[in-house]
């Protein structure tokens, strides 16, 4: 169904938002308080944001259920959404034809007057961002913190910023090409959305774009792919799980302790960060060398370290129960990201992980989680759409187990944790199979946990 079109040639606005998200939703805001002509469309017959764009913007054209091969072939300019594919056919065939097809990162990067942090990688980006925004305002920096975090970056534009931190997606880097952020990171590299790209190649490509002019690269030295995306930058910062060299940010040991540091400068025990894991010890060093390069000062910063708590469904601590500790890593949504959680969980002491994974594995190959299964893994707990896939390429190294839902799950770890394991959901897998989205999966989980403390 078209609700609203009218287009036809020579009335036709020639700007066309694509997808009608809260991306859309915000750039469509942003080009009618400019008094800029525009059509909306969604190829979803009730996309979220179109009762929301009635009310605001009456007068806007918008065509739902399929994207009309004539709003694409009016169009001077596309402003695609990052859940859009740019290589969907018609907006192949509009850049084929020349027209300018961009997202709303680079209509905000055209306004923005502050300077711009910019943080991408596979995992650790919300963290990070959020982390920055909290260095920032213990330094009384007013700065703008979002993107992929959530909040759109059009609302993000405001006169009085400082600064503006941007998580940023490999989709939106995609169409972006005016950033010259004065300080950019890709944290790690791993695997990820591969249903949205023909290769990892083009998935790295996607993301390299960070570095493109940027005032500073930060570099994760443990992670040479991720690193070599910065080659040809100018001023680099480093940050690496050991010891640093010059300049760069570390961890180094010092009379029993460790220590965060800067080349051989102690700057606080490691045992004051609060977030668990150690792959948050890495997204601390991360932030502190983009908050440098940002101009921040070191003090606030290591306070705002001090106070951090971390964001909920990440590697989100629950409760313990019988000797057994309970994480809710629902954000983990790719094995980069189950890795690192247990990796980092591990203390070095006798416990192991129970582990419950699965949902859509957005065509990752899971016989690569089979070394850590076997290393940190009693139980694996197997939940979702391709809980039989994953069973088939992890067979034989490791306990394994299905449930039917998550409260199943949640029984059978119960059943299966001993005394000082932990339980960990890290499900490596997007969630739409089974609920409305992560926070949901994560909010589901810890209800069914607590239900077995009562
Ligand atoms: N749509 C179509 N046709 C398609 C695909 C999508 O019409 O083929 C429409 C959908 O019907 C929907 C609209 O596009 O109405 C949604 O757009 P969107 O998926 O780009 O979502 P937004 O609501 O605009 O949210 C986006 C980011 N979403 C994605 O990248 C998928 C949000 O990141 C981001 O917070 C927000 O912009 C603000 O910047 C979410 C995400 O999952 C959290 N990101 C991925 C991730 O972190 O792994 C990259
Ligand atoms: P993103 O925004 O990139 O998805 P988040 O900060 O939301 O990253 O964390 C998502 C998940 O990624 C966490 O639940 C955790 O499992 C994992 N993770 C966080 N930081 C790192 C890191 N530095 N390296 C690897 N995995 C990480």
């Amino acid at each position: 169904m078209a609700i609203g079109t009218n287009i036809s040639e020579g009335t036709a606005p020639r700007t066309l938002v694509v997808g009608l998200g809260v991306s859309g939703l915000a750039t469509a805001r942003y080009l009618a308080a400019r008094g800029v002509p525009l059509t909306v469309c969604d190829s979803r017959e009730q996309p979220p944001g179109l009762e929301q764009l009635r009310q605001e913007l009456p007068d806007v054209a918008v065509s739902t259920g399929r994207f009309d091969p004539q709003a694409f072939a009016l169009a001077e300019r596309l402003i695609v959404s990052p859940g859009v594919a740019i290589h969907t056919p018609v907006i192949r065939e509009a850049i084929a034809r020349g027209a300018e097809v961009i997202g709303d990162v680079e209509l905000f990067l055209r306004e923005a007057k502050a300077p711009v942090v910019a943080i991408t990688g596979s995992n650790g980006k919300s963290t990070v961002t959020t982390l920055l925004g909290e260095m920032a305002a213990a330094a009384g920096v007013h700065a703008g913190v979002g993107g992929n975090l959530g909040k759109p970056v059009l609302e993000l534009l405001d006169d009085e910023a400082e600064l503006y931190i941007l998580e940023l997606s490999s989709f939106q880097l995609e169409t972006t090409h005016s950033l010259r952020a004065k300080a950019a990171v890709i944290l790690n590299l791993s695997e990820d959305h591969m249903d949205r790209y023909d290769s990892y190649e083009d998935y790295v490509a996607a993301k390299r774009v960070v570095y493109r002019h940027a005032g500073c690269a930060i570099v994760n030295l443990d992670d040479a792919l991720a690193s070599a995306q910065a080659e040809g930058a100018g001023k680099r910062i480093g940050f690496t799980m050991n010891a640093p060299q010059g300049d760069d940010y570390g961890i180094c040991r010092r009379e029993g302790e460790s220590w965060l540091c800067k080349g051989e400068h102690l700057l606080m025990p490691v045992s004051e960060i609060l977030v668990a894991g150690r792959h948050n010890q890495a997204n601390v060093l991360a932030a502190l060398a983009l908050g440098e390069a940002a101009g921040l000062p070191l003090e606030p910063m290591l306070n705002a370290v001090r106070s951090f708590h971390g964001l909920a469904h990440r590697t989100q601590f629950v409760a313990e129960i019988d000797g057994v500790r309970w994480y809710n890593d629902s954000k983990g949504t790719n094995l980069g990201a189950c890795l690192a959680a247990l990796e980092g969980l591990d203390t070095g002491d006798s416990g192991l992980t129970v582990l419950i994974a699965g949902g859509d594995c957005k065509g990752a190959d899971f016989s690569e989680l089979a070394p850590a299964l076997a290393k940190y893994v009693r139980t694996l707990v197997l939940i979702g759409r391709d809980a039989p896939d994953i069973a088939r390429a992890t067979e034989g190294t490791v306990e394994t187990v299905m449930a039917d839902s998550l409260v199943d799950a949640v029984e059978q770890c119960r059943a299966h944790a001993r005394p000082g394991d932990r339980v960990l959901l890290s499900p490596a897998c997007a969630s739409f199979d089974m609920f409305r989205n992560y926070l949901d999966r994560g909010e589901q989980f810890m209800d069914a946990v607590r239900r077995l403390e009562s």
